[in-house]
């Protein structure tokens, strides 16, 4: 991919999302320019899957095909970019593509629903979350509509006590696993920065809160947020921050 100016690739993202900041990151990390297309909830459903006939972001464009899903999105474009070790050795691709799928469901969609249940209770908080990267007018419709978008929101994920209780045993259990593997190593698989890395210090960016992110998430003062930020996973998910979240070749 060495496109200029209008050839560059679509990105079709929302800017808190965790699973756009994969995609992010990899395009950065790959110097892969690129053009944004912030989406706002809810009005992204026609529009997504009329490109792409399904309405999940991040949606990628480069080429005649949208490449929805956040995990193809990091494979295509550090194959296409030249940044083949991201994938890393072929005999370790099918351990790191493991990692990858387990991240994707007990991080992104379980810590999602525990970490949404308590922080839309939250409206001022959220209202900083959705805002950004939006326009005044379109933070004021939001807080404006603020109940129906909640309800929406929960109804869309699945959101009440009980699915809650259940994806915070499997972030739990998640973050155990975690701690346990990377005790002894600084990366989940061989001894180098790859995809399965960059999907876990994505993944958690909620919570590092960190000013390399481009959407960093502000801080949340509920007290089962203010433990987590300490985790020994997220520090370290801070670490990959520190230490990958850059561009490795100019764009
Ligand atoms: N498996 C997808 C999951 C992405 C995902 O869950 N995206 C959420 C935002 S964090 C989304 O777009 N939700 C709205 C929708 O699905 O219509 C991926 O890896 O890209």
């Amino acid at each position: 991919m060495g496109p200029g100016n209008d050839a560059l690739p679509l990105l079709y993202e929302f800017p808190f999302s965790h699973f756009s900041e994969k995609a992010r990151w990899v395009l950065d990390y790959c110097g892969q320019r690129y053009r944004s297309r912030p989406q706002f909830p809810g009005l992204h459903l026609l529009p997504m899957r009329l490109l792409s006939g399904q309405t999940s972001l991040p949606v990628l464009v480069c080429g005649p095909r949208p490449i929805p899903g956040s995990s193809r999105i990091l494979r295509l474009v550090s194959r296409l970019s030249g940044e083949a070790e991201l994938l890393g050795p072929p005999e370790l691709r099918r351990e790191a593509r493991h990692w990858m799928d387990y991240l994707d469901q007990e991080i992104g969609v379980h810590m999602r629903r525990a970490l949404l249940h308590r922080q839309l209770r939250d409206r001022a908080y959220m209202l900083r979350v959705f805002g950004m990267g939006r326009t005044g007018i379109e933070r004021s419709l939001l807080g404006f509509g603020y109940p129906a978008f909640v309800q929406a929101y929960r109804n869309f994920y699945d959101m009440n006590d009980s699915t809650a209780r259940d994806s915070e045993q499997h972030f739990q259990k998640a973050l155990t696993r975690l701690e346990e593997h990377i005790k002894s190593r600084r990366y989940l698989v061989g001894d180098r920065f790859g995809l399965a890395d960059l999907t876990l210090g994505a993944l958690l960016s909620p919570l590092t809160c960190v000013p390399e992110q481009p959407f960093p998430w502000p801080r949340c003062e509920d007290p089962y947020m203010t433990a987590l930020y300490e985790h020994p996973v997220v520090q370290h998910a801070r670490f990959l921050y520190r230490a990958h979240r850059h561009r490795t070749k100019a764009p």
